[in-house]
C-alpha cells in the first residue's frame, strides 16, 4: 500500500510542475514552485482520485481538481505561517514562504495560488466530463475553501484564541478548518465519476470524519512529536494557549476519539459496499501512526 501511495504521490507531483510554469513574473512562480513542490504527503490529491477511482476504476480525470485542491491546501499553509498569523519558521522541513521570499511575496504566493487553482479545474478537466458536472465541483470548491469552509474555521479559531470555547465551537473549528478539504477531496471525486447519491454521500462522509480524526490526530502529534518527524516546530499550541483537541479533552481522550472515528469511517465505507482498501488503510494508518509515537 505504501508503494502504491508512492507512486500516487508521484504521479500528482508531475502534474503539480506541469501545472505550475515558470515564466513572468518569474518570482512569484519561484515563491508558489516552492511550497507546493516542497514534501509533503499529498493525502488531500490521492483521496480525490481514489474516489473517482472507486467509481470509475481509472483516476487520470480527476488529477486536475486533485492538483488544485493541492493548491488551495499550499496557500492555506503559506498563509498560516505569515507572522500574522502562526507565525512559523519551518514547513515541510524547510523554512518558510515568508523567511524565504519575505512577507509581501508570501502574501500574493498564496494570492496567486487561491486565483489560479479554479482555473486549472476549469482549464484542464477534461472534456468527456459534462460543463454542469465542473461547475457543480467548482461550487462546492468555493464552499469548501471560503468563509462557508476552509477559511470560515479560521477566522473562528483566530477569535477564539486565549478565549474558553465551548464544544460546538471546538467542532465548528476542526470540522471547517480543516474537515471542509478532506469532505470536497471525497465529494469531488464522487461528483466528477457520476456516482450515485448514496456513494457520493457515504464518499462525502467518509471525508468528513476523516478530516475531524485528521485534526485530532495532528493537535496529538503536535504535543508527543519531535521536529524532524513533523518538519515543524513541534508544542506551538500550548505554547499559543490554543484550543486543542488534546487541551479540551485531554490527550489519553483524544487518542480514544481518533481510534473511535477512524473506525466509523471505516464502518461508514463497508455498510455502503464500497470496496476501497486504500481508503481504509488510510483511516487505519493515521491510527497507527499516533501510536507509534
Ligand atoms: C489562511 C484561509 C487560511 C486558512 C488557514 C487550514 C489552515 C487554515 C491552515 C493550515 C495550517 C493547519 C495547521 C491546518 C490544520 C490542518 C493540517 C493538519 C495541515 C497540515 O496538513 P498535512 O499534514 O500537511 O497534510 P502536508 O505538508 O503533508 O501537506
Amino acid at each position: 500500500m505504501e508503494k502504491y501511495l508512492e507512486n500516487l504521490k508521484n504521479i500528482i507531483e508531475n502534474k503539480l510542475n506541469e501545472y505550475l510554469p515558470e515564466i513572468f513574473p518569474e518570482e512569484i512562480w519561484k515563491a508558489v514552485r516552492y511550497s507546493v513542490l516542497s514534501e509533503g504527503k499529498r493525502l488531500r490529491p490521492i483521496l480525490v482520485l481514489e474516489a473517482f477511482k472507486i467509481c470509475t476504476g481509472k483516476f487520470e480525470e480527476a488529477l486536475p481538481t486533485a492538483c488544485a485542491l493541492e493548491m488551495i491546501h499550499c496557500y492555506s499553509l503559506i498563509h498560516d505561517d505569515l507572522p500574522c498569523m502562526d507565525n512559523d519558521n519551518f514547513r515541510r522541513g524547510k523554512l518558510t514562504n515568508h523567511k524565504v521570499f519575505g512577507e509581501g511575496m508570501a502574501v500574493l504566493a498564496g494570492d496567486a495560488l487561491l486565483s489560479y487553482a479554479p482555473q486549472i479545474i476549469l482549464q484542464k478537466t477534461p472534456s468527456n466530463i459534462p460543463k454542469e458536472t465542473v461547475f457543480n465541483v467548482l461550487n462546492e470548491f468555493y464552499n469548501a475553501i471560503g468563509p462557508m469552509g476552509m477559511l470560515g474555521g479560521q477566522v473562528v479559531d483566530i477569535l477564539s484564541e486565549n478565549k474558553e470555547i465551548d464544544i460546538p465551537t471546538f467542532e465548528y473549528i476542526h470540522t471547517h478548518k480543516t474537515g471542509k478539504l478532506f469532505e470536497f477531496a471525497l465529494k469531488s471525486g464522487a461528483m466528477l465519476a457520476g456516482a450515485s447519491e448514496k456513494k457520493l454521500n457515504a464518499l462525502s462522509e467518509y471525508g468528513k470524519i476523516l478530516g475531524y480524526a485528521f485534526q485530532i490526530a495532528d493537535d496529538i502529534l503536535d504535543e508527543i512529536s519531535t521536529f524532524e518527524k513533523l518538519g515543524k516546530t513541534p508544542h506551538k499550541d500550548a505554547k499559543a494557549k490554543k484550543n486543542t483537541h488534546t487541551s479540551i479533552f485531554g490527550i489519553e481522550n483524544s487518542k480514544s476519539e481518533l481510534l473511535i472515528l477512524c473506525d466509523k469511517a471505516k464502518t461508514i465505507l463497508k455498510l455502503e459496499n464500497i470496496e476501497s482498501p486504500l481508503l481504509c488503510y488510510i483511516a487505519q494508518r493515521l491510527t497507527d501512526k499516533v501510536k507509534g509515537e
